[in-house]
């Protein structure tokens, strides 16, 4: 074969691969982003986002526009310097065509741009191009205006010049085609607001705002949020301390190059009990930590040990410190850029590079020893609440080992309370947790005994977000959740970790009054669940029941209504020709007032009841959300049940 033939079978080889490689990812889209519902529909965003964060980092870009449209497409317009629109020679085209369209083509044409965003796919734009039926791109670049669109991933024509301008950036507007996402196309505004305000803590200085146009306000503009954060993780960590009291007065904080790799922190300790530290490489949350996590412990430890022997705070203490005792209380962020990182572990989102564990020990080092050399008095009430942790730990230990037991038992060793399923394959079983005793008796009766088990609940149960940890394991309803549900702590590996050998029932399910308190009980077991079990959230098994509010009666003849709305269909449906006096409504106060029957067919029955699966969309935006939930503050406790009122109501 002579040479030219053979560049020529090459570029035609190369050109199919193209055309494979979006076909591919329309044939196979959970590949690329994850799955096809509601988590990869926003994932989209994320992807066309990251592009415009890298360019930021780069140093080129200040301003991100997210707007959600009517009909939910989406536009990200940037301030960078544009995507490149010359010709490539090699390849015959635009730069910004093979950009669309081919996989993985993103960082292509710059070499010397730092790539450290990009989602935890990372697969670039040319997917989301695959995955919309249509998109639009305009580029303001060299006093003009370039545009092309696309359909299913393929140009309708070659980019084009439209016009001058005098400014440079990128916009890109994508419709998600109903083809692929066939649960839902519907974009959440919370859930995207949500990931801007991470984004704008991750990288300080730029400003992100969401616009979501389906949402009018009463002045005419649309429902709208800026992020933006000069202070960076610091900011974070105060957020998502949200309205704890904190033990410092402001959060300590380094941002640095160790080691070669970029690491910026900040942590701050609480009045509370728990240890809340969340991870990013590459702003990806690294939900299973991993080596930087590593680091960062370590550093802490070794650095607040250290001290306090020097200063001998440690002399009249008996007891042994352990490595938990120096996390109780802790807010941290930790954030680390790594060119080529090595994503380990169930979801791969465990940091696999050793070299970052290092640099991060390093970092922690350096901030804190200066901090506690600087900040003597602050360095006491750590070192101290250090030593109290330790002290609740052994009473902790000896709580704890009697859940152990207890939850090992087996059947004998199940709460009195429980009326338990004859069946015993945990897949097709399920648990109610119900609020009060005489609810759980409905809830008895009127079950499908054969895979309906029953555990009732005394009133408010204990708000694990202020109580020390062993008076957790005290706590009786608390013993019973772990006892019935068959969860116990300590594996082979772990003594620490949850134990889910033992699970007996697939879906356990909140059910409660569908009022304030109510709300709250189900807030706190929530907030249990979070803090104690997160496997079975993470796992999908956590739901929320949603008993009706209203019954609207006519004679013989009755709906269940969850809404206000579904209740005055129904009086007009009942009513029909007759008068509105002769339809009866009831209103709900409780689920004890429901009988038995009535209990089945609207909140027990599998086919008909609307179930709500608990899910971890943020673990971020969960800590922030129940310190706030279950802090002392009132004002913004309220605000948030009213803001989210309407959702609750919508849901049901
Ligand atoms: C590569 C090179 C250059 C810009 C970009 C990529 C770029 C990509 C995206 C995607 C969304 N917004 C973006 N902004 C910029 C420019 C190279 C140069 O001008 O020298």
């Amino acid at each position: 074969m002579s040479e030219e033939q053979d560049l020529k079978s090459n570029y035609s080889a190369d050109n199919i691969q193209v055309l494979e490689g979006l076909e591919a990812v329309r044939k196979r889209p959970s590949m690329y982003i994850g799955d096809t519902g509601v988590k990869g529909l926003h994932h989209l965003v994320y992807e066309v986002v990251d592009n415009s964060i890298d360019e930021a980092l780069a140093g080129y870009c200040t301003d991100i526009l997210v707007t959600i449209h009517e009909g939910n497409s989406i536009t990200v317009e940037d301030n960078g310097r544009g995507i490149p629109t010359g010709i490539n020679t090699k390849e015959g085209k635009s730069a910004l065509e093979i950009v669309m369209t081919v996989l993985h083509a993103g960082g292509k044409f710059d070499k010397d741009t730092y790539k450290v965003s990009g989602g935890l796919h990372g697969v670039g734009v040319s997917c989301v191009n695959a995955l919309s039926t249509h998109v639009k791109t305009v580029v303001h670049r060299e006093g003009k205006i370039f545009t092309q669109e696309y359909e299913r991933g393929k140009p309708l024509f070659d980019v084009k010049e439209i016009g001058t301008s005098d400014r440079t950036g990128t916009i890109q507007t994508f419709q998600p085609d109903a083809e692929i996402f066939t649960q839902t196309l519907e974009y959440k505004y919370d859930t995207l607001a949500g990931r801007l305000r991470e984004l704008a803590f991750l990288n300080k200085g730029i400003k992100l705002t969401l616009t979501d146009e389906r949402e009018k306000l009463d002045d005419g503009t649309f429902l709208s949020e800026t992020f933006h954060s000069e202070g960076g993780l610091k900011e974070f960590v105060a957020f998502l301390d949200g309205t704890r009291t904190s033990l410092l007065v402001e959060p300590i904080y380094i941002e640095g190059i160790k080691n070669g790799v970029p690491v910026e922190l900040a942590f701050q300790y609480n009045d509370s009990y728990s240890e809340n530290v969340h991870s990013y490489v590459n702003n990806i949350n690294t939900h299973e930590g991993g080596t930087h996590i590593a680091g960062f412990r370590r550093g802490l430890t070794r650095t607040l040990k250290n001290y306090a022997d020097k200063e001998g705070l440690l002399k009249n203490v008996k007891m042994e410190i352990t490595g938990d005792d120096f996390r109780e209380g802790l807010t941290a962020v930790v954030s680390v850029k790594v060119a080529e990182p090595q994503f380990e572990g169930q979801t791969k989102t465990k940091l696999g590079n050793s070299e970052v564990m290092g640099s991060v020990d390093v970092a922690v080092g350096e901030a804190l020893g200066n901090y506690l050399e600087e900040n003597p008095k602050e360095a006491k009430l750590i070192i101290n609440k250090v030593i109290l942790a330790a002290t609740a730990r052994a009473a902790a230990r000896k709580a704890r080992e009697m859940v152990q037991r207890k939850s090992v038992m087996g059947g004998s060793g199940l709460p009195g309370k429980l009326a338990d399923c004859s069946d015993s394959d945990p897949e097709r079983c399920e648990i109610y947790l119900v609020e009060g005793d005489s609810a759980g008796g409905t809830a008895k009766q009127g079950r499908d005994r054969n895979i309906q088990a029953i555990l009732p609940l005394k009133g408010k149960i204990l708000n694990v977000e202020k109580a020390m940890e062993h008076k957790i394991y005290e706590n009786d309803e608390i013993k019973n959740m772990f006892t019935a549900i068959g969860v116990s702590i300590g594996t082979p590996e772990d003594d620490k970790a949850l134990n889910l050998t033992k699970l007996r029932y697939h879906k356990i399910v909140i059910m409660t009054d569908a009022d304030i308190d109510g709300s709250h009980i189900t807030t706190l077991i929530l907030t249990f669940f979070y803090r104690y079990m997160r496997a079975l959230i993470e796992a999908g098994y956590v739901y929320i029941a949603s008993p009706p509010l209203y019954q609207v009666k006519k004679g013989k003849d009755f709906e269940y209504c969850w809404n206000d709305t579904q209740r005055d269909a129904a009086v007009q449906r009942l009513k029909g020709a007759g008068k509105e006096e002769s339809v009866h409504i009831q209103r709900y106060k409780g689920l004890g007032e429901m009988n038995a029957e009535q209990l089945w067919d609207t909140t027990l029955n599998p086919a008909t009841r609307t179930l709500l699966q608990a899910t971890i969309e943020s673990a971020a935006e969960c800590d922030h959300t129940f310190s706030m939930l279950m802090g002392d503050e009132v004002a913004p406790r309220r605000e948030f049940i009213e803001r989210n009122a309407k959702y609750a109501k919508i849901d049901a």
